[in-house]
């Protein structure tokens, strides 16, 4: 694979479906629950899929897709090379305040990340990242991320995690919100993870993330020095959804040894 021609291909792209996003804010979408009455999905989030899925088609017809709304193959595998793409991520945000979503997409050989794409459609700013090759903000390159700690951290994470549940010790979590500078939530997972390969979060967890909600982000992460796994410290599987957590390296074992902890 030419990463650096496929780059430029799928920046076009991006930004080609960032222009039909924008432009839907001028008409009528349609909204449907999914799993349950807060999981939206809107007749956008099809469409923009559709988009992607035809031009990969079109111009990478070996190429194989994994989508959210389930246009592109049944992926079961990590052969070969894969397109994993969320069209928008933070739907709800998308409905509710037309802000805060983003085009998520990485793409992966043989299971290895090569180029990861975050696009904050409303701001127009791109977040990507190259195997080996750094992570971007606006075509700027981004620095290592700098040594801290859990004191002098803004963690990223849901405010749901404090109410007890059924999976997590929420005194620690209560803990956490205690130790840490600051909490924010975004409610998209994908700018929260460009936001820690940013250094504006220094870490960000969640209970429950598909392959296409992190795929991106991951590249561009691990790029800055970002540690990416899930709440048992192994590597983000790429073909079903798990707990995740991206974090700068000086406090990713701290976070799950002392308060991410299973009942
Ligand atoms: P989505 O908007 O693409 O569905 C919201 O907290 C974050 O979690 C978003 O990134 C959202 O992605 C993601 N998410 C993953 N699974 C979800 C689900 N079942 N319901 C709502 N959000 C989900
Ligand atoms: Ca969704
Ligand atoms: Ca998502
Ligand atoms: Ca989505």
């Amino acid at each position: 694979m030419d990463l650096h021609a496929m780059d430029r291909y799928i920046k076009s792209l991006i930004k080609e479906a960032g222009h039909r996003i924008r432009n839907s804010f001028l008409t009528d979408i349609t909204i449907e629950s999914k799993s349950n009455v807060n999981d939206l999905v809107t007749n956008m989030d099809k469409e923009i899929e559709q988009f992607f899925i035809e031009r990969i088609r079109r111009d990478f017809p070996e190429h194989r897709i994994f989508g959210e709304e389930g246009f592109g193959d049944d992926i079961q595998n990590t052969k070969g090379i894969i397109w994993l793409l969320d069209p928008i991520d933070g739907t709800m945000n998308f409905v509710h305040q037309k802000r805060n979503f983003a085009i998520s997409l990485g793409i992966y050989e043989e299971g290895v990340g090569k180029l990861g794409y975050i696009y904050d459609v409303v701001n127009d700013d791109l977040y990507h990242g190259v195997k080996d090759g750094g992570a971007y903000y606006n075509n700027e390159k981004l620095r290592p991320l700098m040594e801290t700690e859990i004191s002098e951290s803004i963690v990223a994470m849901n405010a749901t995690w404090a109410i007890p549940n059924r999976y997590l010790d929420h005194e620690a979590i209560i803990q956490l919100i205690r130790d840490v500078r600051g909490t924010r939530s975004f409610g998209s997972a994908a700018l929260e993870l460009a936001y820690v390969a940013c250094g504006r979060f220094d870490a960000y967890i969640s209970m429950r993330l598909s392959p296409w909600d992190i795929a991106g982000g991951m590249v561009i992460a691990h790029e800055v020095g970002a540690i990416t796994t899930n709440f048992k410290g192994d590597p983000a599987n790429l073909l079903k959804q798990d707990t995740f957590i991206a974090a700068n390296p000086a406090i990713h074992q701290e976070l799950l040894e002392k308060y991410i902890k299973f009942k």
